[in-house]
């Protein structure tokens, strides 16, 4: 059975080159990319990580990857992170493993974004996946009042029984606004919204699109 994540994962990490300071991502694409990277590490290349969730940092520090933080590094050279959609003009939603926050501030200080996914996460159009929208908890019920006024059908995120964390202490709604036909103004209506921290509208961040195939391939866009 092809592992479509692994392979284009594993590519990715050919993107990284000695020296480089990498954003590294979150999900189970990025996943085999940080594998990869933790080979070519032991095989002696030098470069520094900056993960982008806890349990990024963690698979990174079992890997012997070094790490760094934004007190060391203010830009960086390259990040790759996976996606839950990629619509034709490389925009994305993020946050299905809810790391949006930390992902998108690492993906705004880096030089250059690569995406790894395998084929089912493109789209036409964006909204299928209900859009994720990092919350603070105070008033989060106003908050997402809020957001039932532009349309959308929010959600709190739920682990198990309990509401779910972000790690940064934060909560996550996953909204259904489909069809997304103008992402670039529903993520600039949210971010207005008091209560919202960030929303999973990736706005031409994405350079590079590397894309799994159920073949075996990886596609290059
Ligand atoms: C992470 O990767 C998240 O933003 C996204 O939800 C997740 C999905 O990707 P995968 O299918 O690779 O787990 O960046």
């Amino acid at each position: 059975m092809i592992n479509a994540k692994k392979a284009v994962g594993e590519r990715a990490a050919a993107y990284v080159e000695e020296g480089m300071t990498v954003g590294l991502g979150t999900g189970s694409t990025a996943y085999w990319m940080i594998e990869k990277l933790g080979e070519m590490v032991q095989a002696g290349l030098n470069i520094k990580g900056l993960p982008t969730s806890k349990a990024t940092e963690e698979q990174a520090n079992r890997l012997g990857i070094p790490l760094v933080t934004f007190s060391d590094v203010k830009q960086l050279d390259i990040t790759i992170d996976g996606a839950d959609e990629i619509d034709p003009q490389f925009q994305l939603i993020k946050g299905g493993g809810g790391a949006l926050l930390r992902e998108k501030i690492v993906a705004k200080a880096s030089r250059r974004m690569i995406v790894v996914a395998d084929e089912s996460k493109l789209v036409d159009v964006l909204g299928t996946f209900k859009l994720p929208v990092e919350v603070v908890p105070y008033g989060w019920e106003k908050t997402a009042f809020d957001i039932q006024l532009m349309e959308g059908t929010p959600h709190l995120r739920k682990d198990g029984d309990n509401t779910y964390m972000t790690d940064n202490g934060n909560y996550i709604l996953d909204v259904d606004f489909y069809p997304i036909r103008e992402p670039r103004k529903l993520s600039e209506a949210l971010n207005q919204l008091p209560g919202v921290v960030e929303n999973g509208l990736f706005i031409d961040l994405a350079e590079t699109i590397l894309v799994g195939t159920s073949d075996g391939r990886v596609l290059i866009k």
